[in-house]
């Protein structure tokens, strides 16, 4: 059956979403705090990127199913996917998801269902959301019913993602699950899996915490690698072969606003007992001060005075432009704290003022002396040795995502280096 929805938050999440439940057929009203990116989206025009939106956008206000503004509207059923960032403290700032439930309360009528996207600490829809809902005078899972179901979705892939994944779906009771389940049948053709709110909290912070141990121990294997004359790549590969394991891979650091954030709200919640937790997250902090010290002692051995680093890659990612808690920039920091000097290069990101960014990577060349590849974007696996040699003072190369071919810039003169492998000197 076709229902009225409104969705808080208009963001990477909420924005796809709101466009999917319109274009199946659900009038959608979506609400954000920010003017430019409501005006933005009456006008059908893009505030954040993702493949097949704009297209997806039009449809659903030419149509006349989406509509979106400033205040929330009344509502079979409110989305709720606006941020959940963590503090300086590495605590869970819920302000976002409590302002947000607490500006639906108004527009809440018996029967409606409240659905929370956003990522959070186990036991928030219980501890935050339900406290706040209580206001409407509402019987919570008799006159009014709630669910957490978290997006999973990976960016550049999202709108795949929303049909094909299977999602979870946890309410606050069994009719509060089934009601969001129907909700979601209307797009997802994955399985959707009923649970209770805290679990469908837990198994979502779950996946990104096992995504950050798991390449926090493939750079532990890059730090041994490094002193024992192996290659860590080569012999990760080599161990994934076996049908039971799956490692990932090393890097200079973990970026993004999920894989480097979710494991701290499971560390709030029981610092004592999550151990491997915490330290796999400071293994991968480390990794970018890491990567700086090995590009230090590099041009170092080489003798080279007054430095000049060319570092290729900017965002977190391969292939995006996001730079939301982006190794490089860490890496930047060490540089301007070691005193060298360095130029930036990234064809995927437009303007970023503090990283000594070139437009152009010949501008980022010029004058160099080391390559270090901290991002493995397509046009980076493509780069031309010979070409680049030309055009720099030294030559040296330093990969930190095994995204080169390292034999074809040594024939091309260059002084190569890898993280994580010590094999190829
Ligand atoms: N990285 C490594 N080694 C690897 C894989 C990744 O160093 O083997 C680094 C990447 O370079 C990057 C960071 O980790 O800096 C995170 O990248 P990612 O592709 O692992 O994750 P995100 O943050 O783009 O998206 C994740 C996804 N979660 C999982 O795959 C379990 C996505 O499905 C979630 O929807 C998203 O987090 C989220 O919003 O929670």
């Amino acid at each position: 059956m076709k229902k009225s929805l409104c969705v808080v938050g208009l963001g990477y999440i909420g924005l796809p979403t709101s466009v999917m439940f319109a274009i199946n057929g659900h009038q959608v009203h979506g609400v954000d705090v920010n003017r430019k990116a409501v005006e933005m989206v009456n006008a059908k025009q893009l505030h954040i990127e993702e493949n097949g939106l704009q297209e997806r956008l039009e449809e659903a206000v030419d149509s006349g199913k989406f509509t979106a503004s400033l205040e929330p509207t009344e509502a079979d059923v409110f989305v709720i996917a606006v941020p959940s960032p963590i503090r300086e403290d590495k605590t869970a700032n819920l302000d976002y998801v409590k302002k947000a439930t607490e500006s639906i309360v108004p527009f809440v009528k018996e029967g409606n269902l409240v659905i929370l996207e956003s990522t959070v600490p186990p036991r928030t829809v219980e501890d935050v959301m339900l406290p706040v809902l209580e206001e409407t005078g509402l019987t919570i899972g008799e006159e009014l019913f709630v669910s957490h179901s978290p997006e999973r979705v990976i960016p550049g892939k999202v709108f795949q993602e929303l049909v094909d994944n299977d999602r979870i779906v946890g309410g606050i009771n069994e009719k509060s699950s089934e009601m969001t389940r129907d909700l979601y049948l209307s797009f997802v053709k994955g399985n959707i899996h009923l649970t209770d709110a805290t679990t469908a909290e837990m198994a979502k912070v779950i996946e990104n915490t096992y995504r950050d141990v798991n390449i926090a121990f493939a750079n532990e294997l890059a730090l041994i690698s490094d002193q024992i004359g192996v290659n860590s790549w080569e012999a990760i590969k080599l161990a994934n072969y076996h049908p039971r394991v799956n490692i990932h891979t090393p890097g200079p650091g973990v970026g993004g606003h999920c894989i480097a954030v979710d494991p701290w709200f499971l560390a709030e919640i029981q610092p004592d007992l999550s151990k491997i937790i915490q330290l796999s997250r400071n293994t991968n902090d480390h990794m970018p001060v890491y990567t700086a010290g090995e590009v230090e002692s590099f041009l170092k051995e080489q003798h080279i005075q007054d430095p000049k680093v060319a570092l290729f890659g900017l965002s977190f990612k391969a292939n995006i432009d996001d730079q939301r808690e982006s190794p490089s920039l860490k890496v930047i920091l060490e540089l301007v704290e070691r005193g060298i000097s360095f130029s930036s290069y990234d064809p995927h990101i437009k303007e970023n003022v503090a990283s000594n960014q070139t437009q152009s990577m010949d501008e980022a060349l010029e004058g160099a002396d080391i390559v270090v590849i901290l991002t493995d974007h397509d046009e980076f696996k493509q780069l031309d040795p010979a070409h680049i040699q030309g055009k720099m003072r030294s030559r040296l190369v330093f990969d930190t995502k095994n995204a080169l071919s390292l034999d074809e810039w040594k024939d091309a003169g260059f002084l190569t280096k890898r993280l994580g492998d010590s094999k190829n000197g």
